[in-house]
């Protein structure tokens, strides 16, 4: 039975990122009535609420854009090779407006709780303010990075100045000059900050515990001939973007290491730090499997970075020790390593100096306090699961996402999960996730979703859920391709050690997006054989 103050639908989906967005478009576009539900005030996802100084995309704008829809690509014209925040936001509302999304979305909307009524066969989702939405199907696109990580700090309530968090930036201007800013955390989001509050604050004190890998970005403006090929050949990008290990046009190379002799291996290394961007990564294919290549390009690394940073024991600080390179997100930076040239930056090593407390004034380490203005948190995300188990997700017999994940996130393909019949994820925790681009993982799970729930129409089915032993089957191998990956050797939000209790280990799919979409072709392909039905009521 349905409860009487529901609204009912066909589709709930959970989230206005770029997947919430398509899914609610595409399930439009088949004929159903769909609800989206929003915490934030408008689409955009992390791109609304990451405002921060210097948010900008490290993947290149072409790949990290829709391919859906070739009116839209068209239609669209990037600045930039890789495009800053505002710019990723105004394309998210493009879409939005072209598309006229934000109807079928509650914006400001949190919800509380999806639990599935297996009497009814469907989702009811009742959000923080009551309001109670029930469908079929639910589909959650609530990102992999959605739920900020305060830092485990005693005393973070009684700073009396000025505290921002990078995730949820706000919407008016923020003045650093002739202030004393301090941020702690040097992750992707920490390296964006610095390099540009840098230049503009009076001082600015970096707490850096772990050091992050970072290449140089060297954007870029596009030239007009450049985006006029770029669009005359999108259709063709698009495809090979789909054949692709990171779901983008970054080029992959099937050259080891050592297959080159140094003086050689050398200079394909300088060509790529000189390209920018991912070049870089694309230099040899052993360097997650292979930690003696690794080693190697790790130490070239750390060569230039002693080579720009002027003050010998801050360039120490700054190189990373003890983990692969690559192993952990690795960051493009603009001028990162030259901002602590700057008279006023000062790096604070937290690994030879660590922070004891938050005082009311500013940050307490062992070796003494530093008074500040303003302090800013980039300490990262409860990743990957975090969304999914922010609010309560119960399936079959009232069983909790929670109780099954308690160990670790298990699906099916990252999207099914066993237990929960007819609700999906998109870019969920045991696909690619955050190792491939996530437009384009977001855009294959819709199209996915969408093509079983048309074959569930089509056959009279009500219900579909993931047998156990394909459940296990995928894990098993996402499992054992982890097994070889460096990736594992890094302490980080891709292996859950980033929030304290969490489970570890990489329960990412690292065999590539284009293996992942050939998983996902073969499933559908094979009848959904892994799947088990039940038919509609008036079929049983
Ligand atoms: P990250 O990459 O998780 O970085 C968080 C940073 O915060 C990292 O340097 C942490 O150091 C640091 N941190 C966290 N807690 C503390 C405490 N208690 N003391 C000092 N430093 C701390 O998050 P980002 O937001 O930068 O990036 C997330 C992703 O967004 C990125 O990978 C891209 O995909 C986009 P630690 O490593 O724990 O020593």
């Amino acid at each position: 039975m349905s409860t009487p103050q529901a609204t009912r639908h066909d589709v709930i989906v959970i989230g206005a990122g770029f997947g919430g967005m398509y899914a609610v478009h595409k399930f439009r576009e088949l004929g159903h009535d769909v609800v989206g539900i929003e915490a934030g005030g408008d689409v955009g996802g992390v791109w609304y609420w990451n405002r921060y100084p210097g948010a900008r995309c490290d993947l290149m704008s072409v790949d990290y854009s829709y391919g859906f829809s070739d009116e839209i690509q068209q239609a669209w014209t990037w600045s930039e090779q890789f495009a800053a925040q505002p710019e990723i936001l105004a394309y998210a509302n493009f879409v939005a407006d072209r598309l006229d999304l934000r109807r079928s979305f509650r914006f400001d909307t949190r919800v509380a709780s999806a639990i599935w009524d297996d009497d009814a066969r469907l989702w009811r989702a009742t959000t923080e303010a009551g309001a109670v939405l029930e469908a079929p199907f639910c589909i959650m696109s609530t990102g992999p990075l959605s739920i900020p990580k305060d830092p485990d700090i005693p005393g973070l309530d009684r700073f009396a100045g000025e505290l921002y968090r990078a995730q949820k930036w706000p919407h008016h201007p923020v003045d650093y000059a002739g202030k004393r800013v301090g941020i702690i955390g040097t992750g992707s989001t920490g390296i964006q900050i610095v390099q540009e509050v840098g230049r503009v604050a009076g001082e600015l004190f970096v707490f850096q515990r772990t050091p992050s890998w970072t290449l140089p970005m060297r954007n870029h403006d596009l030239e007009a001939d450049y985006i006029a090929e770029m669009k005359a050949h999108y259709p063709a990008m698009r495809r090979s973007m789909r054949m692709n290990p990171t779901g983008g046009t970054r080029p992959v190379t099937t050259r080891p290491f050592f297959s080159l002799p140094p003086s050689q291996r050398r200079d394909v290394m300088e060509h790529a730090w000189a390209d920018g961007g991912h070049t870089f990564l694309a230099c040899f294919s052993d360097l997650l499997s292979n930690p003696e290549a690794n080693d190697q390009v790790a130490d070239f690394v750390r060569d230039k970075i002693a080579a720009v940073v002027d003050d010998p024991a801050t360039a120490e600080a700054l190189k990373p020790r003890g983990y692969p390179i690559f192993a952990r997100r690795v960051c493009l930076d603009t001028e990162y390593y030259e901002t602590y040239n700057l008279p006023g930056v000062h790096l604070k090593d937290c690994l030879a100096d660590p922070i004891v407390e938050i005082t009311e004034k500013g940050v307490r380490t062992e070796a003494g306090e530093v008074e500040l203005d303003m302090l800013i948190l980039a300490t990262g995300y409860d990743a990957l699961t975090g969304a999914l188990l922010a609010f309560d997700v119960r399936g079959r017999g009232g069983r909790r996402l929670r109780d099954k994940w308690q160990g670790g996130p298990s699906s099916y393909l990252g999207m099914m999960v066993e237990g929960f019949p007819n609700m999906f994820a998109t870019s969920g925790p045991n696909g690619p996730a955050a190792l491939a681009n996530l437009i384009t993982i977001a855009e294959n799970d819709v199209d996915w979703i969408a093509g079983l729930i048309g074959h569930m129409q089509a056959t009279g089915q009500a219900t579909a859920e993931v047998t156990p032993a394909a459940e296990e089957r995928w894990m098993d191998e996402v499992r054992a391709l982890a097994e070889h990956s460096l990736v594992r050797k890094a302490k980080t939000w891709w292996v859950g050690s980033n929030v304290k209790g969490k489970p570890e280990g990489l329960t990412m799919y690292v065999g590539g997006f284009h293996k992942y979409r050939e998983a996902c072709e073969a499933a559908a392909g094979d009848g959904y054989a892994d799947l088990v039905f039940e038919p509609a009521m008036e079929h049983a």
